[in-house]
């Protein structure tokens, strides 16, 4: 027994100092891959209104593309260290699994489905959205019932589809899907009269609405007949990486809430509130117990700002309210748990 340990000793010993110096693993193959990389790969639609599309230098902006960054800001303390990887509603699944990217924030639902079946879970929802209609003016129609008989068209792989024929089943109605999975060739199908409504998330709808010439000759229905909560999901597995991008979305919510964004993030490190002090990382190791830099949230603010600021830049400026998008201390459903 007393020989084995020695032995066991000596060659610890021995191991140790012949040992390379690599980067100590974290314990998340997902945060080491991104640190050996130094970059952060995301999965994004890439061509949505307030959610990702480029501007006209290329950057990629959108509520999703900011996400994707608090989550670079968070692992890699800086928000630039980011590459976006544009998904189909199809192929996006897939593209998380097979580790292509690092996750996927593409206006994707939560269902449990999804969590339960594809290896997937989903770490926080940036957008509480529901399956909404746009239908052109000239149609008449004022609300979902009067659609009996209509031709929709909707993307295939969508929570929509399943959404439009639940409510068109429990309401005694029929109607014929027509399925495009190219986002340009669908909305044009349903500009040019192909199908009498376009049916997606309706935050799509209205920033898709919002975005026409001729914008006041469509209408979004006021029917929401399904709960959408769009989201940040991961691949099962790697607890390590799932904790990282979860609390980086409710250290946005928090930040909201305490009133620390990116212009007094500074000077709020003088502040005494021991709440605000634990998400900054002046005290209570937040950070590392994440195996990230206790700074985390802090570059998060800094560099991309709180949750109110990303949807006021990306959302507020389409003209979609904030409703249940508010925090919860402002009648909204964005809550973070205590931060310590
Ligand atoms: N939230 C639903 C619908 C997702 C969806 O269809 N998103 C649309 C509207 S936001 C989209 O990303 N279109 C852009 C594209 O396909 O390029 C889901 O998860 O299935």
């Amino acid at each position: 027994m007393m020989r084995l340990t020695l032995t066991g000793g000596m060659m610890a010993t021995a191991l140790l100092a012949a040992a390379p110096t690599y980067a100590q693993p974290s314990g998340s193959a997902t945060l080491d891959a991104v640190k050996a990389r130094g970059m952060v790969i995301c999965g994004i639609a890439g061509a949505v209104p307030g959610f990702s599309l480029p501007d006209s230098q290329g950057v990629m902006r959108g509520i999703d593309a900011d996400s994707c960054r608090n989550v670079a800001a968070a692992a890699l303390g800086d928000a630039t260290k980011i590459k976006f990887t544009a998904l189909t509603t199809t192929n996006r699944f897939t593209a998380l699994q097979s580790g292509e990217v690092d996750l996927l924030v593409r206006s994707t639902t939560w269902t449990l489905g999804r969590e339960a079946n594809l290896g997937l879970e989903f770490a926080g929802i940036n957008y509480y959205d529901g399956t909404g209609f746009l239908v052109k003016k000239s149609l008449g129609v004022k609300g979902a019932k009067e659609m009996d008989g209509a031709t929709i068209c909707v993307q295939p792989g969508t929570s929509t589809e399943l959404a439009i024929s639940d409510y068109f089943r429990q309401s005694k109605m029929k109607f014929t899907p027509i399925l495009i999975q190219d986002l340009a060739e669908i909305q044009s199908a349903f500009l040019s009269g192909r199908c009498d409504s376009y049916s997606t998330d309706s935050s799509a709808l209205a920033t898709f609405r919002a975005t026409q010439p001729n914008k006041d000759d469509f209408v979004l229905l006021p029917d929401i007949i399904s709960k959408e909560p769009l989201g940040y999901v991961v691949r099962k597995g790697d607890d390590k990486w799932f904790d990282i991008v979860r609390w980086t979305y409710f250290a946005t919510v928090a930040a909201e809430e305490y009133g620390i964004d990116s212009k007094n993030v500074d000077e709020k490190l003088k502040d005494t509130n021991p709440d605000v002090r634990r998400l900054l990382g002046l005290e209570g190791d937040m950070g590392k117990a994440l195996a990230i830099d206790n700074k985390w949230a802090y570059n998060v603010v800094k560099q991309v700002g709180n949750f109110g600021e990303t949807w006021d830049r990306n959302i507020t400026v389409l003209g979609v309210p904030r409703g249940i998008n508010n925090i919860w201390n402002k009648g909204g459903l964005h809550y973070a748990p205590p931060i310590r």
